[in-house]
């Protein structure tokens, strides 16, 4: 099979990828966000879109089901990326990776006590691994999403959640003291993929990069 196949999720990261798809030549047929269908064709009849969750991607591409995909920093580190090459940091999605408590909450002084500090997150792996290397002793509690619920429930006396604009931690009254790290999206490719259908995919990875670059 020479055809591509691209897995996106819907929202932030689609409508960002639109225009570096644009810019190697392939413009989606449908539109995800009002098409129910999760596979989209393009106007390249050999390249087609398939739509998953945001954290599902890079086991799409991983098993070579995709033979590309786009995927947030934090899902490729939750992921642990095996299997997957990734050259291209795409610079959109941006956000960052924090960690917040309620207003009023004393971090500082929590942290410096040494008490165990209850942490809530979906990202467990960069939670557990931030905290480690703070040399702070953490229980740690795995949700899947509604974060800025936690602290606000009495689940929890931190969480680490990504932050774009603030204002979800704002409106929960919530303050974020620790920055963990910035995150982009980048390109992950199928290793396998990238040996047996180079000619079609290099000069998609080529334009993206162009793209990127202006
Ligand atoms: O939403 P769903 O549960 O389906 O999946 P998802 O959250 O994994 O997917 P999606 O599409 O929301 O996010 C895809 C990728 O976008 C993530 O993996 C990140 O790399 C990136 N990204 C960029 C973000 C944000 N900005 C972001 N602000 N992902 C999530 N958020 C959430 C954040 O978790 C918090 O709840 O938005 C809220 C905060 O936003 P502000 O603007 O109020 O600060
Ligand atoms: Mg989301």
């Amino acid at each position: 099979m020479n055809g591509i196949t691209i897995a996106l999720s819907k929202g932030r990261i689609f409508d960002e990828t639109l225009p570096l798809l644009a810019a190697a030549g392939i413009v989606p047929a449908e539109n995800p966000e009002t098409s129910r269908k999760l596979i989209i064709e393009t106007n390249r009849p050999e390249v087609r879109l398939v739509i998953v969750r945001a954290t599902d991607v890079p086991t799409y591409v991983q098993y070579g089901a995709a033979d590309l995909g786009v995927a947030g920093k934090d899902v490729m580190i939750e992921h642990g990326g095996e299997g997957l090459y990734s050259p291209l940091d795409l610079n959109i999605a941006k956000c960052r990776m924090m960690v917040a408590v309620p207003e009023g909450f004393d971090y500082q002084n929590a942290v410096r006590q040494g008490n165990r500090l209850k942490v809530a997150s979906k990202y467990t792996k960069m939670a557990r691994e931030h905290f480690a290397s703070k040399g702070v002793h953490i229980d740690l509690i795995k949700l899947y999403g509604s974060m800025e619920l936690a602290p606000l429930a009495g689940l929890a006396d931190a969480i680490v959640d990504l932050v774009s604009t603030g204002s979800t931690l704002k409106a929960n009254k919530l303050v974020a003291v620790e920055d963990i790290m910035e995150i982009s999206s980048r390109l992950v490719v199928n290793q396998a993929s990238l040996k047996v259908k180079r000619e079609t995919l290099q000069p998609i990875i080529d334009a993206f990069a162009r793209a990127v670059e202006r």
